[in-house]
């Protein structure tokens, strides 16, 4: 008999376009596993409203999220594809998790503590309970694997913590999810600030690349990028955070491991490990961007494939709801 392939599920807010950090850490790895697992990609629009949002703007956004999952390989006859607010039952288990999570554990989240300093006009409730949101993301589809950026981490941990409370008290009833973390670049830095995560909602342009930039400005935002006074390309994430961060970058874009990198650029200077560093990235972002282009002119087809998506979550998310219901003793309708 066929083993059940393991299920896959992440997604990823239609907050701005998306960054090379993005990319490296997270939705590179998406197509990937779609012929070993059985995978779930979503656009969380509902998670995007935690900060923010200019609404003709977000659902914009929400569109080009989806075209850009496509274009870097998302094959909607492989993995089911679609965006949050289009399955009720996320929120509607949304509601149940949260009356097994903990005010405490919530507080603990590292990005809520962030992002209630960064927007410290707007600390709403959906922020704080962003993570229990994530959590019936993941749980409704009986996820085993989580492929995410080092940052999210801490927030795919609270879901499985989540998971086992919930099957303690009412039964076995969720899978207990695990991140996947890449090796290398789950947590690329900010071009600016090496020390700070990449990431698509910092105010200064320089700081991130968007799989969306054009060759010219790759070229300048690598070439200003931090470094250090030393001249020597190594990695050393202590004292040389600028120049391991380059060559984490370049490591996933040439398959090259950072002896062979340390090697390849010994005795030269920065500037002419810059410019491969940069046509490293252009080379590999052209056939996203071009296929990009070409979604971006189907609408059409984007909305067809976003809505088969989404009646086949519902499909499958109604099957876990319906258990849960059950389990907590909601009276059957
Ligand atoms: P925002 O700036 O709006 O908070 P973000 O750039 O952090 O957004 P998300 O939509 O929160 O992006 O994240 C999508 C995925 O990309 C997540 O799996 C996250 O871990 C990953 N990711 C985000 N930034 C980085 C980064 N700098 N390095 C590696 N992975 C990242
Ligand atoms: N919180 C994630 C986005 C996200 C997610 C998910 C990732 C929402 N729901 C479920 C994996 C699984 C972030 O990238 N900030």
């Amino acid at each position: 008999m066929e083993t059940q392939k393991k299920r896959v599920f992440s997604g990823i807010q239609p907050t701005g376009t998306f960054t090379l950090g993005n990319y490296i850490g997270a939705v590179r790895n998406w197509p990937l596993l779609q012929d070993e697992y059985d995978c779930i990609y979503c656009v969380v629009d509902q998670h995007a409203i935690t900060v923010k949002q200019t609404p003709a703007e977000l659902r914009k956004k929400t569109y080009e999220s989806a075209a850009m999952l496509l274009a870097t390989g998302i094959d909607p006859k492989k993995s089911m594809m679609f965006v949050q607010s289009h399955v009720p039952q996320h929120t509607q288990l949304s509601w149940v998790l949260s009356c097994n999570a903990q005010y405490g554990e919530l507080g603990r989240m590292t990005q809520f503590k962030d992002k209630s300093a960064k927007h410290a006009d707007n600390i709403n409730t959906g922020l704080f309970t962003y993570p229990v949101l994530m959590a019936a993301d993941i749980l409704l589809y009986n996820a085993d694997l989580v492929p995410v950026g080092a940052d999210q981490k801490q927030h795919v941990e609270l879901a499985r913590n989540i998971a086992q409370r919930f099957n303690n008290t009412y039964s076995e009833t969720f899978v207990l999810p695990e991140p996947f973390i890449p090796k290398i670049g789950a947590r690329v830095m900010s071009l600016q600030e090496p020390k700070k995560k990449m990431s698509k909602s910092d105010t200064n342009e320089k700081s991130f690349i968007v799989l969306t930039d054009t060759p010219d400005v790759i070229v300048k935002k690598i070439k200003s990028a931090v470094t250090d006074s030393e001249g020597v390309v190594k990695y050393d994430v202590e004292n040389k955070a600028g120049i391991s961060n380059l060559m984490g970058i370049y490591s996933v874009m040439t398959g090259k491991d950072f002896e062979e990198i340390e090697k390849e650029f010994e005795g030269q200077g920065y500037g002419v490990f810059k410019t491969a560093v940069a046509e490293s990235i252009i080379d590999t972002i052209k056939p996203i961007q071009d296929e990009y282009a070409r979604l971006l002119n189907d609408k059409a087809y984007i909305e067809d494939v976003l809505r088969e998506g989404a009646q086949k979550a519902q499909y499958q998310a109604n099957k876990i709801l319906s258990k849960v219901y059950r389990k907590v003793g909601f009276a059957q309708f």
